[in-house]
């Protein structure tokens, strides 16, 4: 039967699988984790996230992103991964266990819903959104040059067909609009997390320009600690720096978006590898991959409890 200790963690699931999984988490932790509904996507997919609390009202709370770009398929499987495991933690783990105790945490397991049905269906490449762009004849943008953090400028393409296409505005795509509405309606967000593949680099603020946050210092520490965390497992190393620095400019992102907006803890991973697979993961290394990056996560997410 269904349920959470039934599911194949270790694969790579169709949406309708990882949706019926949501549900399956929300089922067997009834008291912890719940699913919200946060609007729906171009295609008019649902889009949920799925809330870990404790209790109280409108807690501190750490958000955390997945498959905004919808190829890199390693993130939603790490984001379903990482959901059961913040459940199954919480009361055996002490670090979990204070840190529901004090803050909630919003999970997104699919940002890009219609961009990964057609990853399964008809191009497992796809990386942007399936929007349709007016005077063309290639479909959607990429979702992370739409944020309003320098829109338009250095790293994003006016090229519709380009596969870094920021689109016709900020915010014009609905999926983006939807997390961008609910990080300011909760207004309690202290820190935004987001995870991409491949690369094996802890990234954070500027994108869109290559001058350092003033929160360099600290970031870069946290982003080390965390780095050495992860690689304490499996020895997979990875770079820490900023977005710009360290891999390219690119304006519109989500973490600048964040930053700017006054959420200081702003780090994009992106996950393994570092080429030999790429986006196309074997499965066999989701397992694995989780539980490091479970490890870099949980760094941060107690930094921000204590701070
Ligand atoms: N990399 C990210 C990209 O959107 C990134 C890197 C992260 C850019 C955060 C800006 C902000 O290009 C992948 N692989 O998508
Ligand atoms: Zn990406």
């Amino acid at each position: 039967e269904r349920g959470t200790s039934n599911f194949n963690y270790g694969a790579y699931h169709p949406l309708e699988s990882i949706y019926a999984a949501l549900d399956d988490l929300a089922a067997d932790y009834p008291s912890l984790v719940s699913k919200q509904k946060i609007g729906e996507s171009y295609e008019k997919r649902p889009m949920y996230i799925l809330k870990f609390s404790t209790g109280g009202t409108n807690r501190p709370a750490i958000w955390l992103d997945a498959g905004i770009h919808s190829r890199e398929w390693i993130t939603q499987a790490t984001a379903l991964w990482t959901a059961k495991k913040i459940a199954s933690e919480y009361g055996n783990n002490t670090s979990v266990t204070s840190l529901l105790n004090r803050m909630d945490i919003f999970l997104l397991v699919v940002t890009n819903p219609d961009g990964y049905a057609f990853t399964h269906t008809k191009n497992r490449m796809w990386r942007k959104t399936r929007s349709k762009n007016s005077g063309s004849l290639c479909f959607g943008v990429d979702p992370n040059r739409n944020w309003d953090a320098g829109f338009g400028g250095p790293g994003a393409s006016t090229n519709p067909c380009s596969d870094s296409y920021h689109g016709p505005s900020a915010n014009s795509e609905v999926e983006v609009k939807n997390v961008v509405n609910f990080i300011k309606s909760h207004g309690k967000i202290k820190a935004f997390l987001t995870l991409h593949s491949y690369s094996q680099l802890l990234l954070f603020p500027f994108g869109y320009k290559c001058t350092k946050p003033a929160d360099y210092k600290e970031l870069n520490a946290v982003g080390k600690a965390a780095a050495s965390a992860l690689a304490s497992l499996y020895d997979t190393t990875y770079k820490v720096g900023p977005i710009c620095s360290t891999i390219y400019q690119a304006s519109g992102g989500s973490i600048d978006w964040s930053y700017d907006y006054g959420i200081k803890y702003s780090f994009a991973f992106e996950l393994r590898d570092t080429g030999r697979y790429g986006f196309l993961l074997p499965a066999s290394q989701i397992i694995p991959t989780a539980e490091e990056t479970w490890l870099g996560l949980l760094k941060i997410m107690e930094h921000v409890r204590d701070n």
